[in-house]
């Protein structure tokens, strides 16, 4: 139907411009048919006047005037003559024949015999008017005049335009109708051609499978190869803009991880084991207060347990944590919507001390972080790990409710839990999921207590790293270390006949709400009163950076950077400040202490070579902040610095992308981040190498709004789709398989074992 409206669309000017054609035509072809015909006249006539001329010269002069009438009598009874007239050289009328108008004078005559188109109209109708001498040769000669009847090419003529008409309708028609022929099987291919555009087949899909050689089989016709490459770019820009929209067509959400809990895990009790609580109670001022800890297991853990509810086992570690929990040491958190229930854990001071400070913050932190300090173990740390550990694994069992709960264990201060776990719930099923980096087998081998720690993970049932760079480290150092049967295909290790899946699960943050992000101020008003509150200059580039004020996150070599910044672009000196948040964190620390003083001296430096009275390059901020807090600095900033010397993920980074809905700020990334591996649309560096952390710095301060935006809104689309409850769903959709065969071999083995007692009895 469409093609045919396209076709009358198109045929009707065809026909058209042929009718315009064939008005402007017709006339010009009546002026030639005249023509000839007036030159055939012409022709005619001055043949009968030569034959009466030759006549006219025998006559004898006396009997001349009767002869000559006679003769010229003769002569009109030629059908097409009309009239002749003898003139004399003078145009005086010498005798003419009856039909000659007795009105037309030989003057007038030979006047109209001039003209081009020697034509006369009477009352019997037109005539053509020719004007012969009748002696050439002589220059007096009398002339003879003839006329001829016109209406004989008249009606030639209106024949001929008749047949014109005719020949030109069936002309167009048939024009029209070979266009209309050819126009349909063009348009049938074209349609054609851009559906197989459009379903995919055509020159790209080809091109991809052959390698470069197009099959030919399904490519678009030629002449829509262009337009299909122009048609597929604009189809790809369309999409990837929906995309960055709305993100993926199922996304991951709390619903989405509740409903898997309902359906893959049929609604199983969760406990998370952690050593930071996500509540902390503090006696202040005014009445106790709680308060969130900066720590990225936190940020990442807390969204997944208000979506599973269940029980989060952890260091109460508050000074007002006893006084809020009930007789069992639990208390309903979040305050605001008590999701789930937190059970706190009381350590004495030599178990906090040895466990926590000494064995995990002294031994296993520096040790699975490259990052130059060297690791510390000692005997009576060990022994308060593992004591810890064992008081925590006797909290789950009591805890559970059913002997096969989903357990959650959260990272490097719970090695030995898994297996503690294990013998007392053998079919729980425990994830294990290690926040930190792990180390390649020789760095781990330091460690006096490498095989035990190894033996404690592989109690559990899946143990998840950020990267697989992580797990290939894992398990290269469990096969150093410990007789197992590794299966790479698979991604198992069997210790004592007992499988562990080995799976990377990149986490991330839970992607803000929108009622979250109505709280958010403007860029330019968190801008604003970020420069207020900090007296940053007016045109200050800011740049912001948001750690735990720990030794691998990279400080130093961020502000060598800016310091070096500072140096090689000297025009960003009163306008390039750094905001620096340092969350205290493991003061009781030497190695931490130190490390802390050495950023206050470095900074203290930096700003008083560079700074004035009204300006200083460095903030440090050694405080911890608010969530909102943050928010204003990551939208106020115009770059956001994340430069650890080694980072298991590093959520700061996913954090500053979320808060930038305005599509603006840049990301610089160490290398040497989990997240890396994520987000190359980051400018991502070696923070060792001072020189190019300086000049990503410069580029960032520099680039163009356009160019970020576009890095953005691709850094946005990862976190939105990679976001914390796919983290989660995933270890629990590969729980909800894990524990289905184990159901199913059970049911095997219990059937095998009645069929062999019954063929027994
Ligand atoms: C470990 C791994 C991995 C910081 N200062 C404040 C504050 N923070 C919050 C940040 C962020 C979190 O702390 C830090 O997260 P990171 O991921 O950077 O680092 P770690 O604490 O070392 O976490 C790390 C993570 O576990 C998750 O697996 O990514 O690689 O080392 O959320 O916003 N929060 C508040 N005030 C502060 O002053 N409220």
């Amino acid at each position: 139907m469409k093609s045919i409206h396209l076709q009358i669309r198109f045929l009707v000017p065809l026909m058209v411009t042929l009718t315009v054609a064939a008005l402007l035509a017709l006339p010009l072809l009546d002026r030639m048919t005249l023509r000839w015909f007036s030159r055939d006249l012409s022709a005619r006539g001055a043949m009968v006047a030569k034959t009466l001329s030759l006549a006219i010269s025998d006559i004898e002069p006396n009997a001349k005037l009767d002869r000559l009438r006679g003769l010229l009598e003769r002569g009109v009874l030629d059908e097409r003559l009309v009239g002749i007239a003898l003139c004399s050289a003078t145009n005086q009328q010498i005798l003419s024949t009856k039909g000659f108008p007795g009105s037309l004078t030989c003057k007038e005559a030979r006047e109209i015999a001039l003209q081009q188109n020697p034509r006369l109209e009477l009352s019997s109708g037109a005539v053509h008017i020719g004007d012969f001498p009748v002696n050439p040769q002589q220059a007096d000669s009398d002339r003879l005049v003839l006329l001829h009847d016109l209406s004989l090419p008249d009606r030639r003529s209106i024949d001929t335009r008749r047949y014109m008409i005719i020949f030109i309708t069936v002309l167009g028609l048939a024009v029209a109708g070979i266009t209309m022929i050819v126009a349909q099987l063009s348009w049938r291919g074209w349609v054609s051609g851009m559906r197989a555009i459009l379903r995919g087949e055509g020159l790209v899909r080809p091109l991809l499978q052959t390698g470069g050689t197009s099959t030919g089989g399904d490519s678009a016709p030629p002449e829509l190869q262009p337009l299909e490459v122009e048609i597929r770019q604009h189809l790809r820009e369309l999409e990837d803009n929906l995309y960055r929209e709305h993100g993926p067509l199922t996304p991951w959400d709390p619903e989405r991880l509740r409903g898997l809990l309902r359906t893959q895990l049929r609604g199983d009790q969760v406990i998370v084991v952690s050593n930071r609580e996500p509540y902390i109670h503090i006696k202040g001022k005014e009445g106790i207060q709680v308060s969130r800890p900066a720590s990225g297991l936190v940020t990442a853990v807390e969204p997944v347990m208000r979506a599973c509810s269940g029980t989060w086992i952890a260091h109460g570690s508050g000074s007002a944590d006893r006084e809020t929990v009930d007789e069992h040491d639990r208390v309903a958190v979040p305050p605001d919507t008590q999701d789930y229930v937190l059970r706190r854990i009381w350590l004495t001071e030599e178990e906090e001390q040895g466990y926590y400070q000494g064995f995990a913050n002294e031994g296993l932190w520096p040790l699975c972080h490259v990052a130059h300090v060297r690791p510390v173990f000692r005997e009576s740390d060990w022994a308060q790990y593992r004591a810890v550990n064992q008081r925590f694994a006797d909290a789950v069992v009591a805890e559970a409710r059913s002997d096969d709960p989903i357990v959650l264990v959260q990272d490097y201060h719970f090695a030995l839990l898994p297996a503690m776990v294990r013998e007392k719930l053998p079919k729980a099923t425990i994830i294990t999921f290690w926040h930190i980096p792990w180390p390649n087998p020789e760095s781990f081998g330091i460690c006096p207590w490498r095989r035990e720690l190894l033996q404690g993970m592989l109690g559990s049932t899946i143990l998840g790293f950020h990267t697989r760079f992580h797990c290939k480290n894992f398990t290269e150092t469990v096969d150093r270390y410990l007789e197992a049967r590794i299966e790479h295909e698979h991604s198992t290790i069997s210790y004592q006949g007992e499988p562990t899946l080995v799976q990377s699960y990149p986490i991330s943050i839970a992607w803000p709400t929108d009622e979250e992000r109505l709280r958010w101020p403007a860029p330019s008003e968190a801008r604003r009163a970020v420069i207020d509150r900090l007296k940053l200059p007016e045109d200050a580039c800011i740049a912001v950076g948001v750690d735990r004020f720990d030794y691998t996150k990279g400080i130093l070599e961020r502000l060598h950077a800016v310091e070096r910044l500072l140096e090689k672009y000297p025009q960003w000196q009163g306008r390039f400040v750094l905001v620096q948040v340092a969350a205290p964190t493991r003061n009781a620390l030497e190695e931490y202490r130190e490390f802390q003083d050495r950023i206050h001296r470095v900074t203290d430096r930096i700003n008083q070579r560079f700074g004035t009275d009204a300006y200083q390059p460095v903030r440090l901020l050694a405080e911890h902040h608010d969530h909102a807090a943050l928010m204003e600095l990551y939208r106020a900033a115009d770059m956001c610095v994340v430069t650890s010397l080694h980072d298991g993920m590093n959520l700061v980074c996913k954090e500053f992308i979320a808060a930038r809905d305005d599509e603006q700020g840049v990301l610089i990334l160490s290398r040497f981040a989990g997240a890396a591996r994520e987000l190359p649309e980051a400018l991502v560096i070696n923070p060792y190498h001072v020189e190019e952390t300086t000049d990503a710095l410069h580029r960032a301060a520099n680039m163009p709004p356009q160019e970020q935006r576009e890095r953005m809104a691709s850094l946005r689309m990862t976190v939105r789709e990679f976001n914390v409850y796919r983290w989660a769903g995933r270890m629990l959709a590969d729980a909800g398989q894990w524990r289905l065969r184990e159901r199913i071999t059970r049911r095997v083995q219990r059937r095998a074992r009645e069929g062999s007692e019954a063929m027994n009895a």
